[in-house]
Parts: structure tokens; sequence; C-alpha cells
């Protein structure tokens, strides 16, 4: 199982900045689990601002699992496929600490 850890930060000086995190090189089969160490972006009632989007499926055109901003961290997610997107963006302006987060791969019996 490999265990990566992967961060966004936000920044004043990166507008409209998105930031695709795709699985890749995840077997067929597996699954891919995320699991948020910290997360701190700008609040917003719709996220409208910076957020992070978790879909279920490899492209933009998956299952949008949900779209969080503010200081209250994504729950625990485990995909339904070996593969997921995180989509990270953030504006020009109000800047806080970003995110963390853990990306675990696994065979399907493992995540139940
Ligand atoms: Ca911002």
């Amino acid at each position: 199982m490999r265990v990566p850890v992967v961060s966004g930060k936000e920044t004043s000086s990166s507008s409209n900045n998105f930031k695709i995190i795709k699985s890749g090189r995840v077997p067929r089969g597996d699954r891919v689990r995320l699991s948020f160490l910290s997360f701190e972006l700008e609040h917003h009632g719709e996220c409208r601002w910076d957020f992070l989007e978790v879909r279920d499926g490899g492209d933009s055109s998956a299952p949008l699992v949900g779209r969080y901003c503010g200081q209250e961290s994504p729950p625990e997610f485990a995909s339904s496929s070996n593969q997921v997107l995180v989509r990270f963006k953030t504006d020009w302006s109000v800047t806080h600490g970003g995110f963390r987060l853990r990306y675990e791969t696994s065979e399907e019996e493992l995540f139940g």
C-alpha cells in the first residue's frame, strides 16, 4: 500500500488557481481513500471563492462527493473505483493555510 501525503496551500498570488490531483497508477480493482490531516480554506456559505472538490471518478464529470471550504475538515472518503479527482481552487484574495490530505490505495475489501 502506498501512502503519499498531498498538500495544497492557498496563495494570494495565484489567481483562479486550479489544482487537480488525480489518482494515477492505481491498479484496477483497488480503491483510493482520502483523509484530511489539516484543512483551512477561506470560508463562504456556498464555497464560492476557495474550495476543494472531491469527485468519485477520474474526470470532472464524475459524481461530486462534496465541495468544501472554511475550517471544517471534509469527511474521510473511499472511492468506488480506482480513480478519484480532487480539485483545489483559490482566488486572488484572502489566504488561509490550505490543506493536507493523505492518499491511500488498497484492495477493495480493506476499505469497508
Ligand atoms: Ca481566497
